[in-house]
């Protein structure tokens, strides 16, 4: 017998940056996310035959989800997260794990999220069918799932999710409901700080002391934005709060960036486009080096002209619904 969960990724316009609990991923400020259409992880799970304990694998076909390999301290933080579910559901048999994303892994865009959201809703749906129960709502699987990832709980929800303390829901902002999600890859390469080492060294930035206030004014004027249709405001907030938090990283006690040359060649050209076009993408970092770009329906020529860009030639751009596509 076996289970197969998909869960899509998501990304924060106001970031999730701080933890007032570490044990249990409970956030300092509140953040608001837009979820992918598209970019998925996929969970599977079968039932082991031995007592040897829980082990994860690989999609081992040719299929979208296939080719994406977890280290071993990735696939130990998951395997832990599934003890965790079987334990707080009381179970005490063995699963094989299979699991994958439809893109790639560690080029920022939030496998983690997207994966750890399919892992919970795959253990709660198997373990809830092995034990005769009834599967759990969503907003107890989005806080189960917060304890393995924080951000994971955000992708329960859409098109939008905002996630404060230890709830999490749906919003919704009538035609920004439908942005086109395009990320500018400038490295793949596996980020040196993991997110977790960052939410702890934040906290020792001179900056930090508002940190929370300022996310917290932000996301009333992202949302007052978001709900007037005033697209530049949007804009503009969502770069002050993205800039926000990689000025933290760049001033705690331990300095790191990942911002790189050629992030900020893809940020420059997301702003000389909007000083040329007087409109443009909402602009945003996460956690890495690449820049994600957001578009409402009607800009889909901008959005072609602005692919088209010579300072952007080299990078793959990545397309939620079009994945891979490489200039
Ligand atoms: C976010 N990030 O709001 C922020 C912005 C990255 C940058 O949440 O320690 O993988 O598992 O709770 O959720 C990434 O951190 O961290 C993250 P844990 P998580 O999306």
């Amino acid at each position: 017998m076996s289970w197969i969960a998909c869960a899509p990724s998501n990304i924060a316009l106001i970031k999730y940056m701080g933890k007032l609990d570490e044990e249990r991923n409970v956030p300092l400020n509140a953040s608001l996310s837009f979820t992918s259409h598209d970019f998925i992880s996929r969970a599977e799970l079968s039932v082991a035959d031995n007592a040897a304990g829980d082990c994860w694998q690989p999609f081992d076909d040719e299929g979208v989800f296939a080719g994406i390999y977890l280290s071993e301290q990735e696939q130990s933080k998951y395997i832990k997260h599934l003890g965790f579910i079987k334990n707080h559901l009381e179970f005490s048999g063995n699963f094989i794990l299979k699991s994958g994303n439809n893109f790639p892994k560690g080029a920022g865009i939030a496998s983690s999220a997207s994966s750890f959201a399919a892992l919970t809703k795959a253990a709660v749906q198997a373990i809830c069918e092995l034990k005769g129960g009834v599967v759990l709502p969503v907003e107890q699987m989005a806080a189960l799932s917060r304890i393995g990832s924080g951000s994971s709980c955000r992708s329960f929800f859409s098109p939008w999710a905002l996630w404060n303390g230890e709830e999490v829901k749906s919003l919704s902002f009538g035609e920004f409901d439908h942005l086109s999600h395009q990320i500018i890859i400038v490295s793949d390469k596996a980020k040196k700080v993991s997110s977790s080492q960052a939410h702890r060294l934040v906290k020792t930035s001179l900056l930090y002391k508002d940190r929370v206030d300022r996310a917290e004014t932000r996301l009333k004027q992202l949302i007052k934005a978001l709900e007037s249709d005033d697209w530049h405001t949007v804009f503009k907030i969502c770069w002050a709060e993205f800039a926000d938090m990689h000025a933290l990283f760049a001033t705690c006690d331990e300095p790191f960036s990942y911002i790189s040359g050629d992030s900020v060649k893809a940020l420059n050209a997301a702003t000389s486009f909007w000083s040329t076009y007087g409109d443009g993408p909402i602009v945003t970092m996460d956690a890495g080096a690449n820049v994600h770009v957001f578009w409402r329906q009607d800009q889909s020529r901008l959005q072609i002209q602005f692919s088209g860009l010579p300072e952007l030639a080299g990078f793959k751009v990545i397309n939620d619904g079009n994945h891979g596509n490489k200039r």
